[in-house]
């Protein structure tokens, strides 16, 4: 098998598959032992910065699992770390910004991201390549929503009040905010698609917290640029926000060529609303991997069904892993994808 004949890749493209291809959300990280074991005593953005850790950490889930692509290790947040904004990653918060910004001046303060500032990425992303062989290896970045979102309220945020507040109060601000923060996105995709990476995703995760219209307004322009540009890299874009049932159609205009589903929509409706020609991702609910397996398989059962009414289909859950969850059951659950799937 070559790179390009992956059924990951090719489900990407609404090809014939030999399988559904399965991976998850966050497949790295704290619900394995291998990867708490690496990370004791190293923060996390020194270890987003060491390639020997990015390599083994993005590993991990692949020979555990089995799964069939692999995601780059690293962090939303890691492109604004390197272009000097003082941010941290708090153990069991998340990204913590050691001053908001709220203004234009800060926001002017923001600067364009080069390939010389996460040499860390070109080289893991090179290393991964060689090692992955012919499972494909995907980029990400977080979408300028949910990277707005980060720098305005400081850290993590349920009701997003402060991003808000700027984007109904002062519009050019937020334009210029939006602007900077999609070049920056779209600049660390770049990169490790010059790397190597065969697939991105653009984690936009926060974006359901907005209306339709308010989307339509404040976010789409943007996101459809970052896809357009994408465009001419010839690698599949899959575009991803939680809580977005009533943004689907939205996130397939902005020009993704596959929309990542929640578990609150079913696929044979998610269908319904993207454009014609849009392959689909999801969507089983990381809480169901903590009941019986007998449900977790009647549940897997639903969601491929309801899959064969999508035009490519990944099979992945409806957010990431949650940290808690027996690495047990997501190798069964990979297998029994697999098995069930096997054309
Ligand atoms: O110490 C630790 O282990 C920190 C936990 C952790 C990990 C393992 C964080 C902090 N980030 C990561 C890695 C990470 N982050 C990956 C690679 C691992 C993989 O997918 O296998 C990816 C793709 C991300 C992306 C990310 N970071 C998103 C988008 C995906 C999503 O879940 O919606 C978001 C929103 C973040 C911010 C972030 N970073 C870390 C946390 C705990 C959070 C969320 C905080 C919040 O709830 O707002």
């Amino acid at each position: 098998m070559t790179l390009q004949d992956s059924p990951f890749l090719r489900a990407c493209k609404r090809l014939p598959v030999s399988h559904t291809p399965v991976w998850f959300m966050r497949q790295a990280g704290r619900s394995l032992p291998e990867y708490r074991k690496l990370r004791e005593g190293v923060a996390m953005l020194d270890a987003c910065a060491r390639p020997d850790m990015i390599v083994e950490i993005t590993m991990q889930p692949v020979r555990r699992y089995g799964v069939d692509a692999a995601i780059f290790f690293s962090d939303i947040v890691v492109p604004l770390k390197a272009i000097g904004i003082d941010l941290d990653i708090k153990p069991g918060v998340g990204p913590v910004v050691a001053e908001p910004i709220r203004d234009l001046a800060a926001v002017n303060r923001l600067r364009a991201l080069e390939p010389d500032d996460v040499p860390y990425v070109t080289a893991a992303v090179g290393a991964l390549t060689g090692e992955l062989g012919d499972r494909p290896l995907i980029g990400f970045a977080g979408g300028p929503f949910t990277l707005a979102s980060y720098l305005i309220e400081g850290g993590p945020s349920k009701n997003h009040e402060h991003t808000k507040a700027l984007m109904y109060g002062e519009p050019d601000v937020w334009a210029e905010l939006m602007q900077r923060l999609s070049a920056i996105a779209l600049d660390f995709l770049r990169v490790q698609i010059a790397a190597g990476a065969s697939a991105v995703q653009l984690f936009d995760s926060w974006v359901g917290a907005l209306s339709a219209e308010d989307y339509r307004a404040s976010v789409l322009p943007y996101t459809s640029w970052i896809f357009e540009q994408l465009g001419e890299l010839d690698v599949p874009r899959i575009h991803f926000g939680v809580g977005t049932g009533e943004l689907l159609s939205l996130l397939s205009e902005a020009g993704p060529d596959v929309v990542g589903v929640d578990w609150r929509v079913p696929l044979d409706k998610a269908v319904q609303r993207v454009q014609p020609g849009t392959a689909l991702q999801g969507n089983l609910d990381p809480a169901t991997l903590f009941a019986p397996w007998s449900v977790v398989a009647e549940r897997t059962d639903a969601v491929l069904s309801s899959a064969k009414a999508a035009d490519g289909h990944v099979f992945n859950l409806g957010h990431g892993v949650l940290p808690t969850t027996d690495p047990a059951v997501l190798e069964r659950l990979v297998d029994y994808v697999h098995e069930k799937t096997a054309r």
